[in-house]
């Protein structure tokens, strides 16, 4: 908390010096054993600075009224006019002209800002539906004909593609969590097709784009490794969302993903927006313990967004996990960042929060391979368990079209695939998420097919960490044909 004072107060004034590189942070010290929780800055909220005003500015204030300096002085003015733009203004006007100007601003900020009785604090439900839970009210299995609890497979045939049911990875479905204990399930491939919280939607499709679409079954050539033999893998079926509203879907989905956790099955949740990055955090932390999650998050965005009118949408999930304490700052690994945020200031919150960020900046210093080798170093410096929450706009629109907030000069599959597989074979996974996948953007169906051998890479990296295969593997026989010694040693 000291260090959060420290940089909210002596760090403002020091932007300006910024650009020059030498931002003001507190390095946390990862040896110093489990640091504290650390709760929100006090004016995390994009709160104004106060605004010094030049002696000659002063000096023409004499006879306006002082409820119209302080306003001025407040530094509110910032969000509607530039301050030398302001000076300059009131250099040049009359008593009378200024104050009408102030007058002008202070009605506009009187609109801006929430005002009790006459601004709905929250968005009211009708308590008088007589379903008003039933999109998330879970049939009983009472309901049902009886059966065995388990994995059910969906196709007739024995092998070869298609027949039966399209489903994640052509993976058998399981409904209950009975059914993930029965099938001793290593992964649960969960759709959340949540779509308010993305500006441009129809990541409400997702999942249903990628159950359509191939990709996600077989044989990785890399490792040799077929996941689907080698792994447990279920369709769980989509969990419920009410369209209409992010905050009252993120409490179920943080059940649902908290339900296949507890069975110990890894739980991979296919989006639905990034919002769902909160809950499926907040989920891990729940089942293993606040403070024992860490994340790596690949994105375009930062995805810290403070001060907004609604709690959660897409662009604000790591503030929310951060603020509410699920995983420290400390314990987050951001891989991708190229967008037009964040800001000096908030580079100054990340760093202050500890958080180790990866942009296409640094790629473009010090290329691919350094970045993804120091970003593998820091997610295994840490020995808990690891969240993997992936935004396909990490991945250059070339091989991404179908994505909501689309930003060029991103990564390659060739770049997105090894950094996927390594990462799921090197640490303890606690659950993945792909987010942000909105085919109907994309005639072209790649976006769900390059998603999909995403996922395939993540599953071949569960499986080889299950055989004991160390991140980096490359068998043999697929590396190379191994008639002659080209490359130094016959294998
Ligand atoms: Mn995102």
């Amino acid at each position: 908390m000291t260090a959060i004072t420290g940089w909210s107060m002596a760090g403002i004034a020091a932007i300006g010096a910024a650009v020059a590189g030498d931002l003001p942070y507190h390095a946390p010290d990862r040896n110093a054993g489990t640091p504290a929780m650390q709760t929100p800055l006090e004016d995390d909220m994009g709160r104004p600075k106060p605004l010094e005003l030049p002696k000659d500015v002063e000096a023409k204030l004499g006879g306006i009224e002082k409820a119209k300096v302080d306003f001025l002085k407040s530094g509110v003015t910032g969000r509607y006019v530039e301050k030398d733009a302001l000076f300059d203004r009131i250099r040049k006007g009359d008593a009378q002209e200024i104050s009408a100007y102030i007058a002008a601003m202070q009605a506009l900020h009187a609109q801006v800002e929430y005002k009790a009785g006459r601004d709905a604090a929250s968005i009211p439900l009708d308590t008088r539906s007589p379903w008003f839970n039933a999109w998330k009210a879970k049939r009983s299995g009472a309901l049902d004909p009886r059966r065995a609890a388990g994995p059910i497979e969906l196709t007739r045939y024995v092998g070869g593609w298609g027949g039966g049911f399209a489903t994640f990875a052509g993976a058998p479905v399981a409904m209950t969590p009975e059914d993930l204990k029965a099938g001793k399930v290593d992964v649960a491939i969960v759709g959340a097709p949540l779509d308010m919280g993305s500006g441009w939607r129809n990541a409400i499709d997702g999942p249903r784009a990628m159950r359509m679409t191939g990709g996600a079954a077989g044989n990785d050539m890399y490792s040799m490794i077929n996941p689907n033999a080698a792994l447990k893998i279920v369709d769980y079926g989509d969990i419920a969302i009410d369209q209409n509203s992010t905050e009252r879907s993120v409490d179920h989905v943080r059940e649902m993903v908290g339900e296949i956790a507890k069975t110990g099955a890894i739980p991979i949740v296919i989006g639905g927006d990034h919002s769902l990055e909160y809950p499926n955090v907040a989920a891990a932390a729940d089942v293993h313990g606040k403070g024992n999650v860490s994340v790596i998050h690949f994105d375009s965005h930062y995805d810290i967004g403070r001060g907004r009118v609604h709690l959660l949408d897409h662009g604000q999930p790591v503030y929310r996990v951060i603020s509410e304490g699920h995983v420290r700052g400390s314990d987050y690994i951001q891989v991708g960042l190229r967008a037009r945020g964040p800001d000096l200031e908030t580079f100054g919150w990340m760093r202050n929060k500890g958080m180790r960020y990866h942009t296409m900046v640094e790629v473009e210093k010090w290329g691919w391979d350094k970045v993804m080798a120091r970003a593998l170093k820091e997610a295994r410096e840490n020995t808990k368990k690891l969240w993997i929450s992936f935004d396909v706009d990490v991945l250059d629109p070339a091989f991404m079209p179908g994505t909501g907030t689309p930003v060029p000069g991103g990564l390659t599959m060739r770049e997105a695939q090894p950094i996927m597989r390594n990462l799921c074979a090197q640490n303890d996974i606690a659950g993945i998420d792909i987010v942000e996948v909105a085919p109907y953007l994309d005639t072209s169906y790649k976006t769900a097919l390059n998603s999909n051998f995403l996922l395939n890479a993540c599953l071949a990296g569960i499986a080889m960490r299950k055989k004991g295969l160390k991140p980096g593997y490359l068998n043999p026989v697929s590396v190379d044909h191994g008639l002659d010694t080209y490359y130094g040693k016959k294998n």
